[in-house]
């Protein structure tokens, strides 16, 4: 289905044939360029980036390759196909026909979901508003400012749901989701890891790994909604997802390349006074990304996520390539709890244990993406594995919230934590060490010296491609 770019705001929903939602997007619009001078990425307003924007949306050839000012991006609607005679696949409802319109009975859960969802895609362009001064690389420049364009398409995406079926509440969360910002002490952003500081690149890098991949699955666990318009709007934004997934996979990637061609090259693992990022230091950043990334997922024991569950509005990770009932009524599932002073488990019924259930699968994923770190350390016959801290290190939401432990998951008093702190997790000197690696590097194909160049460049260019211009 090819998108129509003659109209304001681009869309394959046939806006043009609703006069009302069209007007009300037409007067959210200029509220969402405002917000994007004002927070989007600092001082490049007037690059010419090239960036990719969606045509289609099918799988093949969705996207055009052009250079772009960003605040003439073409923010856009778009929905996948509809699948014909779609059902709801889950739930009490299971077997009904999926619902086309707003099921009124759900209104406040989906309200929630589409606004908690909402939230997240204006936060991070926020979070990363100042690190295009800081890029190592046009290329990775261009690959931060296509991430921060399709975060603010995927804002788009949840004004549109709210717009199109909430009415008059749905166009005030709307506004809403660009009064609220990361970090701002009176209106913060709903969720916690939305609100952290992201100044340097490697903790972008960490950011588009980690962050990112809770996005994939809590998208793929909505594109599996009964709620069929919010379904088909999270899988055509799991397309463009798939990048972030590469950039930041690929940016640790690279950071770890070049840590062990340094380590190798000077014979030490100290490659700080040498200009890269010790390994021991990207263990501390995996450590502080991964744990507030597990929070996101919620608490092990949820009637919220039983609710939406049973709901038929939020399934869980390809849920209907599971093989059970898809009901779950008397199943049962273990989670872990703290019980006397004690990391056990406990049995919860399969419903409750829903956020658990999406939380395993994204510490399964983000453990794949380790084992190729760790592939390329040994690589280099360097004996070091990186690791994700267990579950239980470093919580703010659930059963582990507030509880001292070890990376290894090791219960821990409170001195022993304070002074172990900045072992585990970024001290402000390592802060301060890796901002002073951050400088920007703008020549055509050069690199800045603490990452690897990628393999290759984008669409087919090459990586001395002028992947921004300036003015
Ligand atoms: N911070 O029953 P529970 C993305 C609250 S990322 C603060 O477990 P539930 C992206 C919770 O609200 C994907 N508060 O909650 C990535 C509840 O409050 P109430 C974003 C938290 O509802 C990178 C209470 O604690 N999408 O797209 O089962 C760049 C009890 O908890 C947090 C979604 O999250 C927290 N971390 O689970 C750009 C999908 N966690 O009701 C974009 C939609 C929990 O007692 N959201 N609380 O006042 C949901 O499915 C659920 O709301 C959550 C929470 C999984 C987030
Ligand atoms: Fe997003
Ligand atoms: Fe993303």
């Amino acid at each position: 289905m090819q998108v129509d770019y003659n109209e304001r705001i681009p869309n394959n929903v046939s806006l043009a044939d609703d006069r009302r939602l069209l007007r009300a997007l037409e007067r959210w619009q200029p509220a969402y360029l405002d917000w994007w001078r004002d927070l989007g990425p600092v001082g490049a307003l007037q690059h010419d980036v090239y960036l990719r924007t969606a045509i289609g949306v099918d799988t093949d050839g969705w996207a055009h390759f052009d250079y772009v000012k960003m605040p003439d991006y073409r923010w856009g609607i778009f929905l996948a196909e509809p699948e014909p005679d779609r059902r709801i696949n889950f739930g009490i409802h299971k077997g009904e026909p999926a619902w086309q319109e707003l099921p009124g009975e759900y209104r406040a859960e989906l309200r929630r979901l589409i606004v908690v969802q909402g939230d997240t895609e204006p936060a991070s362009v926020e979070q990363q508003h100042r690190l295009g001064l800081t890029a190592p690389s046009l290329y990775d420049l261009r690959n931060l400012y296509q991430v921060n364009v399709e975060e603010g398409r995927h804002l788009w995406a949840m004004v549109y749901l709210l717009h199109a079926f909430f009415g008059r509440d749905g166009r005030e969360e709307a506004e809403e989701l660009l009064a609220r910002h990361a970090g701002d002490a009176d209106k913060p952003r709903t969720l916690e890891a939305f609100n952290e500081p992201t100044d340097d690149w490697l903790s972008f890098f960490m950011y588009t790994f980690f962050q990112d991949r809770d996005g994939k699955f809590q998208l793929c666990a909505l594109a599996e909604s009964g709620f069929d318009p919010l379904s088909r709007t999270c899988r055509f934004m799991l397309t463009e997802e798939a990048h972030h997934m590469f950039v930041g996979e690929s940016g640790v990637m690279r950071i770890v390349q070049r840590t062990c061609e340094k380590m190798r090259e000077h014979d030490t693992d100290d490659v700080g006074p040498h200009g890269a990022v010790p390994l021991a230091l990207l263990q501390k950043w995996i450590n502080l990304h991964f744990s507030i990334c597990l929070d996101l997922f919620g608490a092990e024991e949820s009637t919220n996520a039983a609710n939406y569950y049973s709901m038929g509005l939020k399934g869980r990770y390809h849920e209907t390539k599971i093989d059970d009932d898809h009901v779950l009524a008397d199943r049962t599932f273990t989670v872990p709890a703290m019980e006397g002073g004690k990391v056990m488990s406990r049995e919860t019924t399969a419903l409750k244990a829903m956020n658990e259930t999406l939380r395993d699968s994204y510490v399964e994923d983000s453990q794949r993406g380790l084992n190729r770190f760790n592939k390329m350390i040994r690589s280099f016959d360097i004996d070091f594995e990186l690791r994700l801290p267990h579950r239980v290190f470093h919580r703010n939401i659930g059963a582990f919230a507030g509880i001292h432990a070890a990376p290894d998951g090791t219960l821990v008093d409170e001195a022993t934590w304070r002074a172990k702190r900045d072992e585990w997790l970024p001290s402000a000197a390592d802060r301060a060490f890796v901002e002073a690696l951050m400088h920007p590097v703008i020549e055509p194909g050069a690199m800045a010296g603490w990452i690897a160049p990628p393999k290759r460049g984008i669409h087919g260019q090459p990586l001395d491609y002028r992947y921004v211009e300036f003015h």
